[in-house]
Order: structure tokens, then C-alpha cells, then sequence
């Protein structure tokens, strides 16, 4: 396969004004026909050269250039281009192209799912569905006619206002949809189903109604509520944080059982992946709950960060992703408790996204290459560029930053721009220099801060040197120093907040600062200090940078119950129990664990005056695959043991204060999704977990009460994965299939059952993921069932996947070449934890690479996965 370069980027030779389609729905297939008005790009100097159009999986009719039919000699047709010329320098041309959307497993362009047509067309979609210049720069303005069976799909969507309908012979009938604003074609949509339709109304700022729309099927009419009152808070919010209003009359959203990835928000019709948007207490948990109104906002507010304002070409995808995802994480934060979703973000960052950056895929935010763009939408290009965002916001400040934004809308509304139109606006706004900033956009690689420090007790001062490096990563080596925003703050012997004075003589001096790092190494120092301060480094994560500091275990305690940044609170108990995990990893099996953990985790359950959310959430142990990504080269089962050696001890150790806390926390009142219940359900789900984790009896009785006896999805699938996840052999297998006769008709709970299985260590060992495999529910054609079980056994069941034998290696090898065929984005996403084969112990990676390398000899290898398994060897 071809390399694409960012350095070749040409402006289009011809722009399309506009777009007239007309859609013929039929069972088995579908007509387009399309009318495009093209011209000449002035700001091109490519001349008179032909006009190619892309296409992909399409069976060409017919084409005429201003209503003249043209014969075989008048273009080529290459299936992937569709070659004119020559062409005049502005003219009409109209293309009829036959596709078969029941046939479409790959889920790009037009398909079928659940029996309704649905489209996707980012990143280059919309070439399946007719031969188009499929760039994000061409922006035309649509008008969609769509025809089809009246009875079967009562339904016809598509972007904009719908301006007229009617029927036709033969039972069939037709809506016509216009959208005023200019759109790349990757934010055209089409639905028809036979959809049930939920209304609402949002009055803007300004006072104009907009009808609010929801296209479920109908056995999902109850579910709907809460991602419309998503909507609702999202669109205010924009309006109030980001001065934002929403431009067209009407706004829908329609869910789609079969969807490679969560949500897309083409341009007044979003489609969403049902598990994304539908909900309802019975049937979805706190975190789903939290998850769509995050994602029903992210798309919401892409109507200005990526719609209004578009991307130029695909290496500016975090111009929009970026953005938005910084976006709704501002908006959960809002809406819920800062700490917590900045804890959330960061352990996502450092997980996931520290891995990759780490790995053989590492790219810039913006990247300079790629082979296939759908490989490209990573956690690099969404959590690390909202990061850069992030530390732009942290640098400017929140009202430097609105004018920034503001400015960047204003100049840019209706364009095609990149990541640097971006910076400008920001710099233009505040006066601020982001030369050196822009670095964070071009280098890949986690950069890493050593600190140092010293006292000097007869000066009075406290000296701290950081040092950055940027490790080298493919391609990319010898880089340089990068501007980062490193907040601090000293604390004191009583864990009071010192000030820092950088000049001896300063008064009111605050007591948290950003310092800005722009060399490879700085010394600051503080004045005034009277006795050796602990430091509490990089607060809130002002950075996504790796803090190396040699922390005494002691520091760490102090800072878990002083520091005044609940971030950093909550790091410096990952901390400690990452370093006690670390140092029982291979330890003989009586090694001690440290009791100051278990002291401190005793005050953190016992202690009801604390923040609640934060307890929640610093209870949680560091897991898995972030122990694996800390590790220099990994012995998986060796970590799996001894983190749950610390959890058992620590479950030993506070079982009389576990099963108190899951007491102290047992629900009272009707089930909401507010900050305060979520925490309480997290203790108490938390308590139980443990409690079943060393057998403990009334753990046992305490699950399956509140298993049969809960109202809502969080408490019921909590104490199913407890149970499932304990050595009651017998409860688990009852509670399993009990679970499933109560949700079978639910395919977004089965998922969920799917999940808890093929995740544990107990119930999801291979012969079991077989089992799940030929599970009547389980369809290869739906990427959420796939997920849920080969995403799940590879991603999160990690002592079983990096089975010392190699069995979880073939496994997924085997799944990825089955999926290679039907649907190649999904297999290149699922072959992801084979590509880090470096990344382990010997005995293991070099199964992990023979395991990739047959991958890499399958026959008609995809593009998409052919790119992540040649990287991962190279
Ligand atoms: N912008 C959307 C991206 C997307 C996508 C990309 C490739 C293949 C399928 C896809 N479905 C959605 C989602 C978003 O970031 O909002
Ligand atoms: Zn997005």
C-alpha cells in the first residue's frame, strides 16, 4: 500500500459548490445518482489537468458532463478513481453508480444494520457510496432525495431541513433534505428505517426553537431520555462557556446497533452506536451514563470544532478531535466533580495512550505519514491533543483562551484549516508565543521531566532542577526541547502550603505556580523556605510528560492526605501501590506487604468526612495494563499475581471495615445519576469486589442479595462480576445464566454479559472464549459483540491472554485474520496488543511477534492491518 505524506499536500484542482444526490433504496441495492456543479480551484495552479474523483466498491452506470452522456473513451474508470478529461473550467457532471448496502460488512459508506440503511462516511466513506473528490477540503452544499418502501422504512433522513416528501408508485415514497451550510463529504449522512421518532425543543440564546429529534427502534423507546437532556445541557454549555449557538432548525440522532466506532456527528444528524446513547437505569450502568452524555456532547459540540470549522486533510484530525475532546472533558467536569474526571482522563492517558506513544504505531499529533487514515484515529490524535489544548488553556488562561477561540471561529467559520490556524488564533488573540508550543504537534514520544532537588537550610532556599528529554520513537530521533507547563506547589512539614517566592525579597507570594520549561534542563529556587518542603509536581497533570522523582514512601502517605490538588492526592496513592505492587513482582510468596498501605487505605474507607468521589476512586488499584506499561519488559502473569496478592492482603487486612463501608453506603432513595450516588454505588461495589476476592461469606450473601434484588444496571452487573470473578464455582455459573435470561432480547446488556466473561481470569479462559464465540448471541458482524469478547479477552483479561503458552497470542491472530476480510478497520484495531510484542519478556514476545508474522502472511492482508503489523515488525 501507497504512504501518504503531509509534505505532498496539494489545494484541490477542482472544487465542488454543489452536491444534488438522489438515493433508490432497494432490498437488494441501491442507485445514486449524483449531480455535482464543478469548477476550477482558483488557488490551484495544477492547470487544466483531468478531474479525478475516488471511489471505492462501486459498480459505475453512467456519466455525463452538462447533461451529454460520455462514452468509455471519455474517462477511466480504475474503480479506486474515476479519471475525467479534459474537462471545461466550470460544468456540470452527473454519475450513476449501483452499490449493495446489504452486502457492506466493512460498516464505511452505506450498509445495513438491523434491517435500516445507515451511513458512514469519515474518514473516506463517502466514496462508497459515489465517485466524489473524497477530501475534506472540497466543501459543497448537499440536497439529498431519498427513495424507498414506505412500509419498510417510513423513515428517510439526511442532513439539514427537510423540504419536501411524497409518494410514489408502488408503494414506495421519497423525503427531500437540503443543508444550507458547505460540508466536506465525510459529514453526509442517510438513514431509513423503521424508526420511532422522541421529540424535544431547545430554545437558543437568541431565542430561535430547535426541534430536538431521536430515531430509535421501537423496542428502545424507553431509552432515550437520557441523552436527550444530554443534549440539552451540552448545547447550553456551549453557548455559555464557548459562545456557541447551534445554526440549523432541526438536530437528530439516530442509534445503529452495527457501528465501528462510538458516535459520528455528521452535520445535523448524528449517528450513534446504540451502546453510546441508549440508556436507561435498568439496562445501563453510572459509567455508561457518564460515557453518553460525554460522547453525546462531543458530538454535539463538533458542530463548530470540526463542522463550522473543518479539517484541511487528515493530518489535521486533532485540529477536531483534539479540541472537542478537550471540550466535553471541560463539560463532564462541569457537570460532575473536576478531580475525578481529570482522574479518569489522566489514567486513560497513561495507560493507553503513554503505550502507544511508546510503541511501534507512535505518531505525532499531527502526523507527517499514514497508509490508512482509519488507523489514525488513536488516543494520541484524541486524549494526547486535547492535552495539547489543555496545557494552551493552562498557559493562556481561561479568558486568553475564549478570546483565542473565539477568534479561531470567527476567522475560520466555513473554511478547511489545520492545527496551526489553530495556534495562530490563539497567539493573534493573547500576544502569547507558541513557536516553541508547536513542537508538541510535530514530535511523537512522551516527553520525561527528572526532578531533582536540594536544601539549603542555611539559605533558607529549596532548589529543584528539572531535566526533559523526548524519547526517540520510529522515525524520529534527537529531538527537541519542548514547552511544558509544569504547576507546582511546596508543602510544609504540617502539610500547610508554602509560598513560592522565586525572588528573596517577593511578598505575597502565591502558593502554586506554573512554571514554564522551554530548556532541556532549569534549576528554580525557592526562597524563604524554612525547613525541607515535600513537593507536589505537575498538579492536575499540567502536562502529559512522565515525572521521574524519587519519592520516599513516606512523602508519598504525605502527600495522599495533604496535598491540596485532589489530583495529586489521588497520584501519590498510585503511586505508593505501584511501588508496592512492583516490589512483590517474582518476590517470594511471604513477602511482606508494606503495612503503611493498608494503614492508609484503612483511614481512606473509615474516613466518611473525606471527599467521597475522590475515596472512590483512590481505592481503586493501579491496574494491569498500567503496571505493564510501567514496566521496562513485562512478565504479565508474574504482575497479575502480585497485584492481586496486595489486593487479597489488603482485602484480609480491612475486612471488617469493607463490609461496614459497603453498609454505610447502601442506597436510600429513588437511583440517580448524581455525583454523591455514583460515589456511594463505586464504595460499595468496590467493598464487595474485595470481600469476594478472599471468599468472605457474608461478601457471598451480601452479592447475590443485591445481584437478585437491585433496581438498576451499576449494583446488578457489579455483584454479577464479583461473583463471576470469586471462587464460587456454582454461584457464578447460576448467576450467569440467569443474567442472560432476564436481558436476552437487550443486545447492549448482553454485550455487557459478554464483557464480564470474556474480561475474567475465572470465566474467560480460552475454552470458555470459544464457547462465547458460538454463543447463539454472539455475531461476528456486529463490532460491539466482537469487542465485547475478543476486545475484552485481549484488553483486559491480561494473565489469560499472555498465557505462557501462546494460546491467547494464536487466538487473537486467528480472530484478526477471520475479521481481515469482513471488516478491516476492527481487525486493525484488534490486533493492537500484539503490536507492543517489544514491550514484553522474552518467552512472551517472541510468541507475540510469531504470532504478528502470521498475521503479516495471511493472504489479501488489508490495508489497515497490513500498516499496524509492518510497523509493529519494522
Ligand atoms: N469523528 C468521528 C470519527 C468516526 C470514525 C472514524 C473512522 C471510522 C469510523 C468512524 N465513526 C466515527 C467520531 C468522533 O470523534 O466524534
Ligand atoms: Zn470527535
Amino acid at each position: 500500500p501507497q504512504t501518504i505524506y503531509l509534505s505532498e499536500y496539494r489545494v484541490p484542482a477542482y472544487l465542488v459548490d454543489t452536491v444534488d444526490l438522489r438515493f433508490e433504496l432497494f432490498e437488494n441495492g441501491a442507485r445514486v445518482h449524483s449531480t455535482l456543479e464543478v469548477r476550477r480551484n482558483p488557488e490551484s495552479d495544477a492547470g487544466e489537468v483531468p478531474l479525478e474523483l475516488d471511489g471505492d466498491s462501486l459498480i459505475l452506470e453512467s456519466v455525463a458532463l452538462n447533461g451529454a452522456p460520455l462514452g468509455d473513451a471519455d474517462f477511466e474508470n480504475r474503480g479506486d478513481k474515476l479519471i475525467i478529461g479534459p474537462v471545461p473550467a466550470k460544468f456540470e457532471l452527473s454519475v450513476v453508480t449501483w452499490i449493495e448496502p446489504q452486502n457492506n460488512t466493512r460498516l464505511e459508506g452505506l450498509y445495513k444494520s438491523s434491517g435500516m440503511f445507515c451511513s458512514q462516511c469519515e474518514a473516506e466513506g463517502f466514496r462508497c457510496i459515489t465517485f466524489f473528490p473524497d477530501r475534506p477540503d472540497v466543501m459543497s452544499r448537499f440536497r439529498t432525495r431519498i427513495e424507498a418502501d414506505k412500509g419498510a422504512y417510513p423513515i428517510l433522513l439526511s442532513n439539514g431541513n427537510d423540504v419536501d416528501r411524497g409518494d410514489l408508485d408502488d408503494g414506495r415514497h421519497y423525503v427531500i433534505w437540503e443543508d444550507p451550510f458547505p460540508k466536506p463529504c465525510y459529514l453526509f449522512a442517510l438513514v431509513a428505517g423503521d424508526l420511532v421518532e422522541k421529540r424535544d425543543t431547545f430554545k437558543t440564546g437568541s431565542g430561535r426553537d430547535i426541534d430536538l429529534r431521536m430515531y430509535v427502534e421501537p423496542r428502545n423507546a424507553e431509552k432515550c431520555d437520557h441523552a436527550m437532556d444530554s443534549l440539552k445541557r451540552s448545547m447550553r454549555w456551549d453557548e455559555e462557556v464557548y459562545g456557541r449557538e447551534y445554526d440549523l432548525d432541526i438536530f437528530m440522532i439516530v442509534a445503529v446497533d452495527d457501528f465501528n466506532m462510538g458516535a459520528m456527528e455528521n452535520k445535523g444528524l448524528n449517528i450513534f452506536n446504540s451502546s453510546c446513547v441508549l440508556a436507561s437505569q435498568e439496562t445501563a450502568t453510572d459509567l455508561a451514563f457518564q460515557r453518553i452524555e460525554a460522547i453525546v456532547a462531543h458530538e454535539y459540540f463538533h458542530n463548530w470544532s470540526g463542522n463550522r470549522v473543518t479539517c484541511r486533510d487528515w493530518f489535521q484530525l486533532s485540529l477536531k478531535e483534539g479540541f472537542t475532546v478537550f471540550r466535553d472533558s471541560q463539560f463532564s467536569a462541569d457537570m460532575g466533580s473536576p478531580t475525578v474526571k481529570r482522574i479518569e482522563d489522566v489514567t486513560l492517558l497513561r495507560t493507553a495512550q503513554f503505550a502507544e506513544d511508546g510503541g511501534p504505531m507512535a505518531h505525532p499529533v499531527r502526523p507527517a505519514s499514514y497508509m490508512e487514515i482509519s488507523n489514525f484515529y488513536t488516543l494520541t490524535i484524541y486524549e494526547k491533543g486535547a492535552e495539547v489544548v489543555r496545557m494552551i488553556y493552562t498557559l493562556l488562561g481561561p479568558d486568553m483562551f475564549r478570546k483565542g477561540s473565539d477568534l479561531y471561529f470567527e476567522r475560520h467559520d466555513g473554511q478547511a484549516v489545520t492545527t496551526d490556524d489553530f495556534v495562530k488564533a490563539m497567539e493573534d488573540a493573547s500576544g502569547r508565543d507558541l513557536s516553541q508550543f508547536r513542537l508538541w504537534y510535530e514530535q511523537a514520544g512522551t516527553p520525561v521531566l527528572s526532578v531533582s532537588d536540594e536544601y539549603d537550610s542555611e539559605r533558607g532556599i529549596y532548589r529543584l532542577t528539572v531535566e526533559q528529554s523526548v524519547p526517540d520513537t520510529p522515525g524520529q530521533k534527537a529531538k527537541k526541547p519542548q514547552h511544558i507547563p509544569f504547576a507546582l506547589g511546596l508543602l510544609g512539614a504540617r502539610g500547610e502550603s508554602l509560598p513560592l517566592r522565586l525572588e528573596p525579597e517577593s511578598q505575597d507570594a502565591p502558593t502554586e505556580r506554573v512554571l514554564e520549561l522551554t530548556d532541556t534542563c532549569h534549576t528554580f529556587e525557592f526562597h524563604g523556605i524554612n525547613e525541607r518542603p515535600v513537593p507536589s509536581l505537575l498538579r492536575d497533570f499540567s502536562a502529559p510528560v512522565r515525572v521521574r522523582y524519587s519519592w520516599t514512601r513516606e512523602q508519598m502517605l504525605f502527600l495522599m492526605s495533604h496535598d491540596p490538588d485532589g489530583f495529586n492526592r489521588w497520584d501519590a496513592g498510585q503511586r505508593l501501590a505501584v511501588d508496592v505492587i512492583q516490589s512483590l513482582v517474582g518476590a517470594p510468596k511471604d513477602a511482606p506487604v508494606d503495612a503503611r498501605l493498608v494503614a492508609a487505605y484503612r483511614q481512606l474507607i473509615s474516613d466518611s468526612s473525606l471527599d467521597q468521589a475522590l475515596v472512590a476512586k483512590m481505592l481503586q488499584l493501579p491496574s494491569e495494563a498500567y503496571l505493564i506499561e510501567l514496566a521496562e519488559s513485562a512478565d504479565v502473569p508474574a504482575i497479575h499475581k502480585a497485584r492481586e496478592r496486595v489486593l487479597k492482603h489488603l482485602a484480609i487486612a480491612l475486612r471488617s471495615e469493607l463490609v461496614a463501608c459497603y453498609r454505610r453506603n447502601l442506597e436510600e432513595g429513588a437511583y440517580q445519576v448524581t455525583p454523591d450516588q455514583i460515589a456511594r454505588r463505586s464504595l460499595r461495589n468496590t467493598a464487595l469486589a474485595w470481600l469476594l476476592q478472599i471468599n468472605d461469606e457474608e461478601g457471598r450473601e451480601l452479592a447475590l442479595r443485591q445481584f437478585k434484588e437491585s433496581d438498576n444496571m451499576t449494583d446488578r452487573i457489579s455483584a454479577l462480576r464479583a461473583l463471576v470473578n470469586s471462587d464460587y464455582e456454582a454461584d457464578r455459573s447460576e448467576v450467569l445464566t440467569d443474567f442472560y435470561a432476564r436481558f436476552q432480547d437487550d443486545p447492549q446488556v448482553v454485550e455487557q454479559w459478554f464483557s464480564v466473561q470474556a474480561s475474567s481470569d475465572r470465566a474467560g479462559q480460552l475454552p470458555e472464549i470459544h464457547a462465547l464465540l458460538e454463543h447463539k448471541a454472539f455475531d461476528w458482524k456486529n463490532p460491539n459483540k466482537v469487542r465485547s469478547v475478543v476486545g475484552a479477552f485481549a484488553g483486559q483479561n491480561l494473565a489469560a491472554f499472555h498465557n505462557p503458552d501462546g494460546s491467547g497470542y494464536d487466538f487473537l491472530a486467528d480472530q484478526v485474520c477471520r475479521l481481515d476480510d469482513s471488516n478491516p478497520q476492527i481487525a486493525a484495531r484488534l490486533v493492537t496488543p500484539l503490536t507492543r510484542w517489544r514491550k514484553f519478556a522474552p518467552s512472551y514476545s517472541n510468541r507475540m511477534k510469531a504470532a504478528i508474522e502470521r498475521i503479516r502472511d495471511k493472504p489479501d492482508l488489508s490495508r489497515d492491518v497490513y500498516e499496524v503489523v509492518h510497523k509493529s515488525l519494522a
